[in-house]
């Protein structure tokens, strides 16, 4: 079907999960997701990179799960869409990581 999200095949697990593990993310137990801590300076840098990828967020059409209490954010990704990950999760990421460097 056109447009139909996909969640991740085995081959592009098997590529993509040992990069993202690299890069601090780790698979969530018991559902198809990922998850990363992230800690800033004070409240003030941790809402700065939330913004960027709220703004990212509605461009994508893809959303996090977050929490945020003062410095500390914490993100769980995962595409409803198709119940699981998809390269929709991969790219977010991606894009998640280069924000909280800003
Ligand atoms: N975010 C995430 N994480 N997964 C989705 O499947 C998703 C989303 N779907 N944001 C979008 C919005 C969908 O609900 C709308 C209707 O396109």
């Amino acid at each position: 079907m056109a447009g139909k999200i996909q969640t991740l095949s085995e081959e592009e697990r098997a590529h993509l999960l040992p990069l993202l593990r690299n890069a601090q993310w780790a698979e969530v137990v018991g559902r198809d997701a990922i998850y990363k801590e992230f800690i800033f300076k004070d409240f003030n840098q941790a809402f700065g990179f939330m913004s960027r990828v709220a703004l990212q967020a509605e461009k994508m059409d893809h959303h996090p799960e977050w929490f945020n209490v003062y410095n500390k954010v914490q993100i769980t990704l995962s595409t409803h869409d198709c119940g699981g990950l998809s390269q929709r999760d991969i790219t977010l990421a991606t894009f998640i990581d280069q924000a909280s460097l800003m």
